[in-house]
């Protein structure tokens, strides 16, 4: 009989429409917990050659004012710019491109150099919360800005360039890409079945229970079924809305406290201030309602079984499909054991 927790199987993500490889046989040798305690060298408060830190001098020649608590400015290297003229070029559709105008900017969470989201106070969370709820309007309020993406990128090995805690915002014309599959899965669901593609699922999972990893009233934490990254998770709002600018101020407050908690998991877990790349997926800001968009958050951890044993996705996996080893359920578990 196939048996679902040892068996080679693939797994289908409804939201990509991709599938993903899950080889659960060759997690044989026991996992010991904590392998190896990380080696996070211990940071001051306040770092004098940090261009982030409060009233440092930024590269270009700003200086950060001496702030209190979020500080929100533009980036000063910038991938995309709002003076960028429309233009399009096209060869046999072969060779297609378009230009992109955007802004970039940058979000301190904190003026202390110290800490992460794991360690800061729900409050000052709460007070990032607010500041994205701030940049995603401002921002898509703009014609010209039909996508804000919020994300970061935590650690070295996810190539982030400063401890400091902070994200980016970048914001363009175009749909991204994985914005754009996930746009079209859930309009096809919501045309197909009427209902909401993220709400049924969350009703499956809160059933379950196998994979939740953490919730609270209004946010629920998931490593979901078709997770690529070994300790992949979702945080999904409970009540269907699309997008930061329509949470309400007890959301606003549950959102920062299921991030500090799930992030702390991570730490807990592997024993180290943890690496990953997490972003928001929203609705669009192309003015159309988009009834369609449950709002979420990835967490995409690089890390596999230690603080210094991480997954490359290479070979097989960049040429053929993603591929894990530890099951989602079984990633699950060790996170909610923390
Ligand atoms: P990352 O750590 O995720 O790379 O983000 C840091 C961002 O800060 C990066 O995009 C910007 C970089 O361009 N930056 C400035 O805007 N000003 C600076 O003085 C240094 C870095
Ligand atoms: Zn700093």
């Amino acid at each position: 009989m196939f048996d679902w927790k040892q068996d080679p199987h693939r797994r289908y993500n409804p939201l990509t429409r991709e599938w993903v490889l899950v080889s659960p046989h060759r997690t044989q040798r026991p996992w010991q917990g904590q392998v190896e305690a990380g080696h996070d060298a211990a940071r001051p408060q306040y770092d004098p050659q940090c261009y982030l830190c409060p009233g440092n001098p930024r590269a270009g020649g700003a200086r950060n004012p001496d702030y209190t608590s979020t500080f929100v400015f533009d980036n000063d290297y910038a991938s995309l710019r709002p003076d960028t003229p429309f233009d399009r070029f096209e060869q046999a559709g072969l060779l297609v491109a378009e230009s992109e105008p955007g802004i970039c900017r940058v979000v301190c969470f904190s003026p202390r150099h110290d800490l992460t989201i794991a360690n800061m106070e729900t409050q000052d969370l709460r007070k990032v919360v607010d500041a994205w709820v701030e940049q995603y309007s401002d921002l898509g309020s703009r014609p010209f800005i039909n996508y804000v993406q919020i994300f970061e990128n935590r650690g070295p090995m996810m190539g982030a360039s400063n401890p400091h805690p902070h994200c980016q915002i970048w914001s363009g014309h175009s749909i991204p890409n994985e914005v754009a599959k996930e746009q079209a899965s859930q309009l096809a669901w919501r045309g197909q079945r009427g209902d909401c593609l993220l709400c049924g699922y969350l009703d499956l999972e809160r059933e379950a229970r196998e994979r939740i990893v953490d919730e609270n009233e209004c946010f629920t934490a998931v490593v979901p079924f078709w997770a690529i990254w070994p300790f992949e998770t979702m945080v999904i709002s409970r009540r269907h809305l699309a997008s930061l600018d329509v949470l309400t101020a007890a959301e606003r407050d549950a959102l920062a406290d299921i991030l500090k908690r799930a992030t702390a998991r991570y730490d807990r877990l592997f024993q180290v201030s943890f690496p990953y790349s997490m972003g928001f997926h929203q609705r669009p800001t192309d003015g159309l309602s988009h009834e369609e968009w449950h709002m979420h958050l990835h967490f995409h951890p690089p890390l596999l079984r230690s603080a210094t044993v991480r997954k490359f996705l290479v070979g097989y996996e960049l040429l053929a499909t993603p591929q894990r080893d530890i099951t989602p359920e079984a990633a699950a578990e060790k996170l909610r054991g923390v």
